[in-house]
């Protein structure tokens, strides 16, 4: 490779590393109860925070039991960064999976879950 080539791909190199971070999707950063956490059945919300913004229209997260749908209602934070679920009634005890889905400007969605138990 010649130096004006080998300049050029380092050139394009950095372009896609400069470009990687605007490709970036809203990842879980922070959950209340932490994943896999035990707590008590008076927990009043669930709060997931991501690393970016997210669009509220597309974000959310739902809550069930084993073969069971749990009554939650969320919200997006004003900073855009969390989810907050409040939880109408005291939780059984039991296992729980918080399924979330965060959307961010760029379109993106992605999904994950987070579980933990009441006891
Ligand atoms: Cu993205």
């Amino acid at each position: 490779m010649n130096p004006r080539s080998l300049a050029s791909a380092i050139a394009a190199a950095s372009l896609l590393a400069t470009a990687a971070p605007a490709l970036a999707h809203a990842k879980l950063v922070k959950s209340d109860p932490a994943a896999n956490a035990t707590v008590h059945p008076d927990l009043k919300t669930i709060t997931l925070t991501f690393d970016d913004p997210l669009v509220a229209a597309f974000s959310k997260f739902t809550l069930a039991m084993p073969g069971m749908a749990m009554p939650v209602k969320t919200a997006v934070s004003a900073d855009s960064k969390r989810i907050v679920g409040t939880l109408p009634k005291p939780l059984m005890k039991g296992t729980y999976t918080v399924a979330w889905t965060a959307a961010t400007k760029d379109g993106h969605k992605t999904t994950g879950t987070v579980k933990f138990k009441v006891a």
